[in-house]
């Protein structure tokens, strides 16, 4: 505790989720490291997000960590694809097993950071009041962590309850004999509602784009299967980082134009069915690439969706016709489909009749009003910036990360910002992100970064920052990677055009993760290209 009751720290790590615990674990033997989250427990993500229905779409056995191989050992996944109970259990047993809470100050979210040029230091100032500087700060503040909350008005006049999904209590709802409005049909709503519509008496699911959606494929994990992976967990993990989505699921060969009509009504038949989230935007190598072959893809989910859904005007709605399949993260369902042949679920189209205000009594939208009791919001995130731009954060010359961020984020490598020095990102804006397995490559950031600190410990140097040259050329790289993609088709968080009024482009690179770590590691071993050091 120094003057004015400032702690001094060497690093500062924000946020306890995945990513955060495991830089606490791989730094504190050579630093000071202090953790401040937002939340009352671990886990970011899988903390936050605890509405019914929520699972990761990548196997749990790859979703996990790798750096101790006793742990990935002795760990028992219960099911293919986890859900969020059985993720934050498994985030509560790490912080355990390794002493992480002892450098975590829980419910104290970061509100400001200041950079100090004359010491090359940065001021940390949190909602309880700490004050700490600090050399170094990593920013593990995740990609889905700022909700997105429309701003329709009247909102103090409803009765009822309102809430994010990133809001759902602890303890559960009891939403028996309730009139529930469920806004947003991406992952979270997908997943949340059929669970909702068993419990509710009567489910509003007011859609503003359909999603494309598969069945996730979940089921109890098979002995064998869990076997043959922890026979070879070390090998596998290597594997997965020499994957294009750090993951070990199947990347196709073959071109949807490369086939005859039955042969890919057999292979996108085998892709819905295969239990293994994301097939079928991967069922041929084009698919992403190619809008002719994309479309093969869509009109199957729409025959799936025809097949499904009995009503057709309701089928019709739930078909996405704007946006080629995979434009968008594809979802993974569980009876989504189905629950719409439910007497108790309704279907509201809010892109032809958009949400007006809240009423006493519940919505309105130009069409229509809607009498509810409890209306959930799982209308997303700011993703990948927000985290950031509402943080408080003056770099050098006073300018703040908002204000530079405005037009959309610029970084180098997804790590730093010109003009922010000794603040690192984990998953940030223009890493592979979400489109690689997050809890396997933000390990291999935090290592990447750590080697960073460590060098300019060895080097002697205080400060390290990027230039607006390499945030420049990491900018086209981005754009190129994703340009070739049919992501640019798509209104979606990957862009930030689900946002009203947010800038930027493509936030996350897809050029594959092996690419993005030889670039990470070439830079530094090509004497710090890009950075700055003193
Ligand atoms: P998403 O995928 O961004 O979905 C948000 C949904 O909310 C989407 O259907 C939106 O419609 C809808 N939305 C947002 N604002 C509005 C307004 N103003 N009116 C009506 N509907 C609205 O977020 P999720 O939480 O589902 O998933 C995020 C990621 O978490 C997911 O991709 C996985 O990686 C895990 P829109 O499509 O914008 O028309």
């Amino acid at each position: 505790m120094g003057k004015d009751n400032i702690e001094d720290v060497d690093i500062v790590v924000i946020g306890a989720g995945f990513s955060g615990m495991y830089a606490i674990h791989r730094l504190r033997n050579q630093f000071n490291v202090l953790c401040f989250e937002a939340g009352d427990g671990v886990g970011g993500t899988w903390y936050w997000n605890r509405y019914p229905g929520a699972r990761v779409d990548i196997v749990s056995l790859e979703y996990s960590y790798g750096f101790d191989d006793a742990l990935q050992q002795e760990w028992h996944w219960p099911e293919y694809f986890s859900a969020q109970p059985e993720l934050e259990r498994y985030a509560n047993h790490v912080a355990d097993r390794f002493n992480l809470r002892e450098h975590i100050r829980f419910s104290n979210p970061v509100e400001r950071l200041r950079f100090d040029a004359g010491s090359n230091r940065w001021h940390v100032h949190t909602a309880r009041g700490d004050h700490v500087v600090c050399r170094y700060v990593i920013a593990a503040t995740g990609s889905l962590f700022a909700s997105n909350t429309p701003d329709w008005p009247g909102r103090e006049k409803f009765k009822g309850q309102v809430l994010h999904t990133t809001q759902w209590p602890r303890e559960g709802m009891d939403l028996a004999g309730k009139r529930v409005g469920l806004i947003g049909t991406g992952s979270t709503g997908i997943q949340a509602a059929p669970i909702i519509a068993e419990q509710a008496e009567h489910l509003h699911v007011f859609q503003r784009t359909p999603a494309f959606t598969m069945p996730s494929g979940n089921r109890p994990l098979d002995a064998e299967y869990e076997q043959a992976w922890k026979q070879a967990y070390p090998q596998r993990r290597k594997q997965m980082l020499n994957t294009w989505g750090a993951s070990l699921i199947e990347y196709p060969t073959l071109s949807a134009h490369d086939c005859t009509p039955e042969e890919r009504d057999r292979i996108l038949e085998n892709a819905w069915n295969s239990k293994n989230a994301f097939q079928l935007q991967l069922a041929f190598n084009d698919v992403m690439t190619d809008l002719a072959a994309n479309k093969y893809v869509v009109e199957f989910a729409h025959r799936k969706i025809r097949q499904i859904v009995k009503d057709p005007e309701v089928a019709e709605l739930l078909c996405p016709k704007t946006y080629p399949i995979g434009g968008k993260r594809l979802c993974i369902g569980n009876g989504y489909y189905e629950m719409f042949n439910r007497p108790n679920v309704t279907l509201v189209d809010v892109k032809s009749a958009p949400i007006v205000e809240f009423t006493e009594n519940g919505l309105r939208t130009t069409r229509k009003s809607y009498d509810l009791d409890v209306i959930i919001l799982a209308t997303g995130f700011d993703a990948l910036t927000g985290a950031l731009t509402r943080i408080d954060i003056e770099g050098l010359d006073h300018v703040k990360l908002a204000d530079k961020w405005k037009d959309g984020p610029t970084t180098y490598l997804g790590s730093m910002v010109a003009g922010f020095p000794n603040l690192f990102m984990i998953h940030g804006p223009m890493t592979p992100a979400a489109q690689a397995q997050m809890i396997t490559t933000g390990e291999w950031q935090v290592n990447w970064t750590a080697g960073i600190i460590e060098a300019m410990e060895r080097d002697g140097c205080t400060r390290i920052d990027t230039t607006q040259d390499a945030e420049r050329a990491w900018a086209d790289e981005v754009d190129a990677a994703a340009g070739a993609t049919v992501h640019r088709f798509a209104d979606s968080w990957y862009n930030g055009r689900n946002i009203d009024g947010k800038k930027g482009g493509f936030m996350i690179y897809i050029g594959g993760f092996p690419r993005f770590a030889d670039t990470c590691i070439n830079a530094i071993a090509n004497n710090h290209e890009g950075f700055v050091r003193v």
